[in-house]
């Protein structure tokens, strides 16, 4: 079969080309979701600060905007995500974070607006934090759990990219965290270790 008879046989997926504004919001999305500081309990330091801001008003603190059309390892998922400048106690707002399922996929992030840290872990310990501001992309090497932090006063926005059989594993870092949150010193962010370190 030679390759331009191939397409015919599967449901062909169209090219697309998409503006993103200012406000990263892209024109066109196939998937949306956005997490309320309720739905982080249990990912900062400081629990009492994050009940205060739930019990006065239950903010949006991410939202994701993204196309996936598949989950065939030949396609890919991109979008943009947005986290707002917030800080929780002396942690600067986040996203929950998490290892792709297929553990070996890897993931490239753009900044296009803000200023915060990309920090990746892998399971047996090796860490790194990249501070992203407009124009910085990150990859995401394979094996690296992620997680953008705004350490900002605008709003942090990146397009991301990942292949679309990559899948998201939640859990690990629901249960132990990462090993580096970043906090507030003196009106600077640094990097800490939790108490969670090494293996
Ligand atoms: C991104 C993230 C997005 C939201 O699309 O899913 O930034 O972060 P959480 O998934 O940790 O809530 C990505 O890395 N996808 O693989
Ligand atoms: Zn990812």
């Amino acid at each position: 079969m030679c390759s331009n008879e191939k397409h015919r046989l599967v449901n062909l997926v169209l090219p697309r080309g998409i503006h993103i504004s200012e406000n990263g919001i892209p024109s066109a999305y196939n998937n949306y979701y956005e997490k309320r500081a309720s739905e982080m309990r249990g990912f900062y330091q400081d629990e009492n600060a994050l009940e205060e801001i739930i019990s006065k008003e239950n903010v949006v603190v991410y939202r994701v905007y993204e196309f996936k059309n598949s989950e065939n390892s030949n396609d890919l998922v991109y979008g943009v995500s947005i986290v707002a400048p917030l800080k929780i106690g002396k942690e600067y707002n986040m996203t929950k974070g998490h290892f792709h399922e297929t553990v070996d996929t890897s993931e490239i992030y753009f900044c296009l607006n803000g200023d915060g840290y990309m920090v990746m872990e892998t399971e047996t310990g090796v860490t790194e934090c990249i501070r992203m501001i407009k124009g910085t992309l990150v990859y995401v090497a394979p094996y690296f759990a992620h997680r953008t932090v705004n350490t900002g006063n605008q709003e942090f926005i990146n397009l991301f990219c990942y292949p679309a059989h990559a899948g998201h594993d939640y859990r690990t870092i629901e249960k132990n965290g990462f090993r580096k949150i970043i906090y507030e010193e003196k009106g600077e962010p640094i990097i800490k270790d939790t108490k969670r370190t090494g293996l």
